[in-house]
């Protein structure tokens, strides 16, 4: 595997706007879309998700987040004990690879020493959600107003509103996306500055 090509990875850990700010906020997190996976319902949608799962998807780059990482801050971030009644919030780790596989359920064992663990592991499959899920809260915050001239698919795959997403949740401050090595394109960090700044 080119450890330089960006990889996938997908985890359900209850509602997915939550989750689309949090990895959207970590450094090496190169996009992020919400969306419906584990079933076998053909096109589920929010309204009728049928035995999906929500869950988030994640365009990496290995290089400056690991796959490990990300099943840490997985398992750190949601509650995993109990199997969920409700598929749609189920605990969930799709892998897109045999390695992914492997690591998963390697650290789902791990877990299991200490408590009870409800989470499975499929391969992945995945539906887009609405353009209405993504980057759900900065969608809802002032500054969306930056993004009136991206169509919703650009908004929805653009690193910058992966980057505000996350800052517009709080998990993510001015001082720390100063401190990112952010060369996801020519310009970034100092579009996603004064972006950020702009609505302090
Ligand atoms: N019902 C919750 C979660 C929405 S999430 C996209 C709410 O409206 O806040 O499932």
């Amino acid at each position: 595997m080119n450890p330089n090509k960006p990889q996938i990875a997908a985890f359900g850990m209850g509602c997915f706007w939550t989750p689309d700010a949090l990895f959207g906020a970590e450094e090496g997190i190169l996009r992020t879309r919400v969306g419906y996976a584990g079933g076998i319902k053909e096109n589920p949608t929010y309204g009728n998700i049928g035995d999906h799962t929500e869950t988030i998807l994640l365009e990496f780059n290995p290089e400056k987040i690991s796959y490990s990482k990300l099943l840490e801050i997985f398992w750190d971030n949601h509650h995993y004990s109990t199997e969920n009644k409700k598929n749609q919030y189920a605990s969930r780790i799709f892998y897109s690879s045999e390695e992914q596989k492997n690591q998963a359920e390697k650290s789902k064992i791990k877990m299991q020493k200490g408590e009870k663990v409800a989470t499975k592991i499929q391969q992945l499959n995945f539906t887009v959600a609405e353009d209405y899920h993504q980057k759900y809260r900065l969608r809802h915050s002032k500054m969306m107003e930056n993004f009136s001239e991206m169509t919703q698919d650009q908004f929805r795959d653009s690193p910058l509103a992966a980057k505000l997403n996350g800052y517009a949740a709080g998990y993510l401050n001015l001082k720390g996306i100063k401190e990112f090595d952010l060369e996801i394109e020519p310009g970034f960090k100092d579009r996603l500055m004064n972006t950020a700044r702009k609505f302090l």
